[in-house]
């Protein structure tokens, strides 16, 4: 597997050229000052590659290349929108830059309710609480018919909760969820969200799957034609928020979408922190079923703890292999995919990976890390995977 990692631009804490030392063999990126809809020009991707290059290094995969609210929800800007995404996608061939990421999350990407919550080791790991994103849900962004979505006992413990929060805490709650964890296409504020509630109204988790059908059927031809690999990433965490459909949470959901738009270049990113959320997860099972499909890989690891729905679990980010995820086996299963594509003649038979977040270690504490991409932790995360793919080559 190709070991990459996540840099976020000139505007990320994180030094190029220190990455030689952390052992990174490629980049993941993304040109975030384009919103989703606008045009990425060929200009700005050779820029970027410039940078990358001046630190010895390629653009090995875009994430993401955002798709906007409109071709989610099907307005007005949808086919202004796919026309831009098009031309991206032509931009980033010309530039020679193959592998695509993006997802289908409505309104909000991956999503959190604490950043950086100590663990008994002294770091810092990321967390998810239905309570606490209740209490967003309930009592700050006051979302209409949103007590119909949680039991009695979370209801309650919300307002208990609330009650005993100070305005500090549930300011810092509230940019948490909505303003955009890194790399999310989209920041909002309450009242965006509030009004793009409305826009998705209508929307039901088939619309929404139709939709993304939809919008791989317009863009999957000539994104094989151009010899690129696009590859969805899954919902983060794996199950609906905010009374939103999500659609791409589980094996059955990547099975629907792959099949109804057939080409290999309509693929995977396999997220296992945010598929292995999930209980049903099994990461070997989905690398055996999707293998041939999957052109990312996202190596992470988390931990379910006892919560008050077992729908929708309390969990935390976890060292990489110490989570509910059973990442030597989900290794193995890629690196035998890998063999089985070479054995095909397979110019794509690498598949690029990266230690997807990790815990805030030693000098990565203090709160100047970017939440969820630190140096170090990120580092520890990749030393440990690296030794798996040593053992199993
Ligand atoms: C979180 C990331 C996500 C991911 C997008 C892909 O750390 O994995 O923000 O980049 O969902 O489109």
């Amino acid at each position: 597997m190709k070991q990459c990692w996540r840099w976020f631009g000139p505007e990320d804490p994180i030094e190029l050229r220190d990455l030689h030392q952390v052992g990174v063999q490629g980049i993941v990126t993304s040109l975030h000052n384009f919103a989703p809809g606008e045009i990425w020009d060929r200009q700005s991707i050779q820029h970027r590659q410039s940078l990358l290059k001046s630190e010895g290094y390629t653009w090995d995969v875009v994430e993401s290349l955002p798709v906007s609210e409109a071709i989610k929800t099907q307005s007005a800007d949808m086919i202004a929108h796919i026309t831009a995404y098009k031309t991206s996608l032509r931009a980033l061939a010309a530039q020679g830059i193959e592998v695509i990421c993006y997802n289908f999350m409505p309104i909000l990407d991956w999503t959190r309710t604490s950043l950086r919550a100590r663990q008994s080791h002294g770091g810092a790991a990321m967390m998810f609480d239905l309570v606490k994103f209740a209490v967003f849900d309930l009592h700050i962004l006051e979302r209409r018919d949103a007590a119909s979505e949680y039991s009695e006992v979370v209801i309650a413990k919300a307002k208990a909760h609330f009650d005993q929060m100070t305005t500090d805490e549930k300011a810092m709650l509230q940019h948490n969820i909505t303003a955009g964890l890194p790399g999310a296409n989209d920041h909002w504020s309450i009242t965006d969200v509030q009004e793009l509630l409305h826009s998705y109204a209508d929307i039901t988790a088939e619309r929404l799957q139709a939709n993304l059908i939809d919008f791989l059927s317009e863009i999957t031809p000539l994104a094989q034609d151009l010899g690129l690999r696009l590859c969805c990433h899954p919902d983060d965490p794996p199950f609906a928020l905010l009374g939103l459909p999500r659609v791409m949470s589980n094996t059955n959901d990547y099975e629907k979408v792959l099949s109804a738009v057939d080409l290999s270049a309509n693929g995977a990113t396999l997220c296992t922190g945010s598929l292995g959320v999930a209980a049903v997860f099994d990461g070997p099972e989905f690398v055996k079923q999707h293998g041939p499909r999957i052109h990312f890989a996202h190596l992470r690891n988390t931990k379910r703890i006892a919560g008050t729905d077992p729908q929708k679990p309390d969990f935390y980010e976890a060292p990489h292999l110490e989570g509910d995820t059973d990442m030597v086996g989900t290794v193995r299963a890629l690196m035998a995919e890998q063999s089985r594509r070479k054995t095909e003649g397979r110019g794509d038979w690498q598949i690029p990976m990266r230690p997807d977040h990790g815990q805030e270690l030693l000098s990565d504490l203090g709160g100047h890390s970017t939440p969820g991409y630190p140096l170090i932790g990120r580092m520890r995360g990749l030393a440990e995977l690296r030794g798996i793919i040593a053992a199993c080559t």
